[in-house]
């Protein structure tokens, strides 16, 4: 019922008419409003126009800029949250050419630009995402900003509408290419612990990078500051990325870096890491996937390395997943989530992929008690790539029931990758990723 209920909230809250505030009841851990939908009308969304809500925000890059370092492509993030805590939920912008912008709702969808005197602009950086979270435990949201090439900031509220700049001492700081931010208390001592997925200060192989290339035995190994950053493999170059960073919260808006490589991070045999990946990250997510209420961590990357699975032992400790629970991965990952997708009390996620050369394939795994898993639909994502745009097209898999009609859905879908790729010669390159069970049914 209740759920009924907040749906209608979801759904009926770009109408303007339902702004007006709720009586909300106290719960043990929660609270919850019942909310009166309008009688008559029609579902959906209100579009409001950016003169009459004050949300006049643009992320703008400029070419040169786009040219000179393809990962500022991967674009910027936003944050919501009540950080004055008047019942009203509060958006922050991130920005790439530009100041970020925080926008204080006013109600009955106006909104105020009161990012000056919160004092969160965070001017000249390569701002790429953002959360709200009470870093130091004062029961006020606090911000936390990355950036591309750094330095990430976080800020403490003050609870007066500003926020003051702790970056320096908060031991978040970096100069890596840090792209979103994930947080819980992975160590079960009360405070919010954080994790950084960094994909690149700067992109080497797209925007042109010069590399000092010898050859040892014959074969070619790439020195200097990128030595750690490309791979060439059977003549062909692979790009990788740069370790995420896990920090532990030690309250007052200070984190301390957690090690790959000391223990905390073991293999799927358990033995410990010895170096950290060096991966293009894009998203990561806290998620208890196995029930014992501690925040397991799962991380999606781009391009050609995997995504990585950690589960927490309780202690802050995390141990990949073995293959056997987890026997097929996503690359080129952009997004995860986690829902309990069929109500039976445990989590699915999905982990949107998409490349052209790569298989069309999402993974939706179905998790049991034990970690394991099985295929239980499969989605994919495919990038339309025209001459002056690229965008994003969703198709859904359901191999028992409706698999011909999925071939058949995938096929058109296909076709229309490949014959963009025909002209660039790519058709052949193209057609070996196909999955072949899906499109040569
Ligand atoms: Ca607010
Ligand atoms: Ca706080
Ligand atoms: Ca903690
Ligand atoms: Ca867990």
């Amino acid at each position: 019922m209740w759920c009924g209920a907040f749906l209608a909230i979801a759904f009926s809250c770009a109408i303007p008419l339902c702004a007006a505030g709720l009586n909300w009841e106290a719960g043990q851990g929660f609270r919850r409003s019942r909310v009166s939908p309008p009688a008559g009308g029609r579902v959906g969304f209100t579009a409001v126009n950016s003169s009459e809500s004050g949300l006049s925000f643009t992320n703008v890059l400029s070419q040169a800029r786009l040219l000179a370092n393809a990962n500022l492509m991967n674009g910027s993030g936003v944050a919501f949250g009540d950080y004055d805590a008047d019942g009203l939920c509060d958006i922050y912008l991130c920005n790439l050419d530009g100041d970020n912008r925080l926008y204080r709702n006013l109600g009955n969808w106006k909104f105020a630009d009161v990012t000056d005197a919160a004092g969160v602009a965070c001017p000249n950086q390569n701002a790429t995402g953002a959360v709200f979270a009470d870093i130091d435990g004062n029961g006020t949201l606090d911000l936390l900003v990355t950036a591309l090439g750094g330095p990430n900031s976080c800020f403490l509220n003050q609870g007066n509408g500003k926020f003051s700049d702790v970056s320096a001492g908060s031991g978040i700081t970096s100069r890596l290419g840090a792209m979103t931010m994930t947080l819980a208390d992975i160590d079960g001592n009360g405070t919010l612990d954080l994790y950084i997925a960094n994909y690149g200060a700067t992109s080497i192989i797209r925007s042109g990078g010069a590399l000092n290339i010898s050859y040892v035995n014959g074969k070619p190994v790439v020195r200097g500051r990128y030595a750690q950053r490309i791979q060439i493999i059977d003549d062909m170059m692979f790009e990788l990325g740069e370790p995420d960073a896990l920090y532990l919260n030690e309250g007052k808006g200070a984190f301390k870096q957690v090690s790959w490589t000391n223990g905390v991070f073991s293999d799927q045999t358990g033995k410990p890491l010895r170096e950290a990946p060096w991966d293009q990250g894009l998203t990561a997510m806290f998620f208890d996937v196995n029930g014992d209420r501690a925040p397991d961590i799962y991380v999606c990357n781009d391009a050609f390395t995997p995504d990585r699975f950690w589960i927490n032992d309780g202690q802050g400790r995390f141990r990949a997943v073995t293959r056997l629970a987890w026997p097929s991965t996503s690359h080129f990952s952009m997004g995860v989530d986690f829902a309990d997708f069929d109500r039976d009390g445990r989590g699915i996620f999905s982990t949107p992929i998409a490349h052209r050369q790569q298989q069309l394939k999402q993974i939706l795994l179905q998790l049991r008690g034990d970690v394991t898993h099985h295929p239980q639909i499969q989605q994919g994502n495919a990038m339309i790539v025209g001459e002056e745009n690229v965008s994003w097209m969703g198709i859904s898999v359901e191999k028992s029931v409706h698999k011909n009609l999925l071939q058949i859905c995938v096929k058109k879908l296909f076709r229309q990758i490949c014959s963009l790729e025909i002209q660039s010669g790519q058709w052949a390159e193209l057609r070996d990723f196909l999955p072949s069970d899906v499109f040569h049914g």
